[in-house]
């Protein structure tokens, strides 16, 4: 395990103020668990320091590449005037001594200057009711405004960051293996991705890791079950935004890949949002799986650990100011994709169940416990958002009308 010691002696690498404290940091993500905070200089000014989980970034140098077009799209957009007026901020990676935008010692070492003055949230619980509405339309006018400023990246020529990523496909056949309780590659080999790109990365979260009695009894769990049923019954359902875009009805687009409530960052006195980070997953999908992704993490206001299902809902409000406040904003999307919006917070929500599910079932390879984790927080993740799912369903009519009353407000192409 990463001491301070040793991150004080990686932190030491970067172009920064001298003398510096340095602290793991508490507000770090699901995958990237080596995340420090840096105060450096006589004003303490703040930095991330943080690896690339090399476990699941497997080619770590390509997330670099696609953190870096974003960021660069991003500045020369503003600076172009493209919502300029809205102050929005731009993620910033501080070089090393060298010169180089990375360190790498054991993986890849990036530095980023922490957004100062800003706040973001894990969930929407974590503000009162009549701020919570408030919160969920400037989130989607901040994907909107990303969207806009990225418009330029062209998303044909833009490396998959993390190759399998967001492949629903990929992920229930991740879930077939494990409900299977394959060990080796060969097992598994009819079920593994053709490209040998895609199959380098993926492949060992194929593979069972956890004991067999384990495995057993986490599949055979009563709680879990009906959950292992109900993702099993909408593979199709899940594979439906696969199936547009690989038949081209809707558009391959740059997208963020992450954009989860607490990837917003937000004014800490006006409320507004000022920024988008995380820029881990850029990658060409659809800006349907971003706009999916961030409705199922704000819609469901209990958050993502929530052990107390009856919590889990689809809060109505918070799902017409979201759509409100990023259609209001966004700047272009055609007809066929706005059709697809409710389905897309379906798929995203459904798809992040399946693999939160597959991975506690093979032995959490991917969303790996951190030392203070409790055993089962994948379990717990994967019947929050499943549970999601099915009220998403039976909120349908809902998100229909709500998406009605406003889809007239951004200019189709
Ligand atoms: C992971 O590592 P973090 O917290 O930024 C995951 C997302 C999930 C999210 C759920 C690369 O994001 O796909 O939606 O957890 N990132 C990756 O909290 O798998
Ligand atoms: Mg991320």
């Amino acid at each position: 395990m990463l001491s301070l010691d040793d991150a004080r002696s990686i932190a030491n690498h970067f172009h920064i103020e001298q003398p510096f404290e340095i602290e793991f940091f508490e507000g770090r993500g699901n995958i990237n668990l080596d995340t420090l905070l840096v105060s450096a200089g006589p004003e303490k000014r703040a930095y991330l320091l943080q690896r690339v989980n090399p476990d699941v970034f497997a080619l770590a140098d390509r997330v670099m590449t696609g953190m870096i077009a974003s960021i660069e799209a991003q500045k020369q957009s503003l600076h172009q005037g493209i919502a300029a007026e809205t102050g929005w901020q731009v993620p910033e990676l501080i070089p090393t001594k060298d010169g180089r935008l990375y360190h790498e010692e054991g993986g890849i070492w990036r530095m980023m200057l922490y957004i100062e003055g800003t706040v973001s949230y894990k969930s929407l619980s974590e503000l009162p009711k009549h701020r919570q509405t408030e919160a969920a339309y400037e989130v989607g006018r901040g994907l909107a405004i990303y969207n806009d400023l990225t418009a330029g990246i062209e998303a044909e020529t833009l490396p998959t960051a993390l190759p399998g990523y967001r492949n629903t496909r990929i992920y229930f056949d991740q879930l077939d293996a494990a409900l299977e309780g394959c060990r080796s590659l060969e097992e598994t080999a009819h079920r593994l991705p053709e490209d040998d790109e895609v199959r380098a990365a993926v492949e060992k979260h194929f593979i069972c890791i956890a004991e067999e009695q384990e495995r057993l009894a986490r599949v055979n769990d009563p709680e879990l079950q009906p959950f292992i049923q109900t993702a099993l019954k909408y593979r199709d359902l899940a594979l439906s935004m696969t199936s547009a875009r690989e038949e081209g009805k809707i558009r391959y687009t740059a997208i963020h890949g992450d954009t989860k409530i607490e990837n917003f960052l937000f004014d800490a006195q006006s409320g507004q949002v000022m920024a988008l980070v995380d820029l881990d997953t850029v990658m060409p999908l659809t800006w349907l799986a971003d706009w999916g992704d961030m409705v199922r993490s704000l819609v469901n206001v209990a958050g993502e650990k929530e052990r107390d299902l009856a919590k889990v809902q689809v809060d109505k409000d918070v799902y017409a100011a979201v759509t409100e406040g990023f259609l209001s904003t966004a700047s272009t999307a055609t007809e066929e994709e706005i059709a697809l919006m409710p389905r897309a917070v379906q798929v995203i929500t459904l798809e992040l169940g399946v693999r939160f599910l597959s991975d506690y079932l093979r032995g959490d390879t991917y969303f790996q416990l951190g030392v203070n984790d409790p055993r089962d927080l994948n379990k717990v993740r994967a019947m929050v958002q499943i549970q999601l799912f099915e009220r998403l369903l039976e909120h349908e009519p809902e998100a229909n009308a709500i998406l009605e009353a406003y889809a007239d407000q951004v200019p189709t192409i």
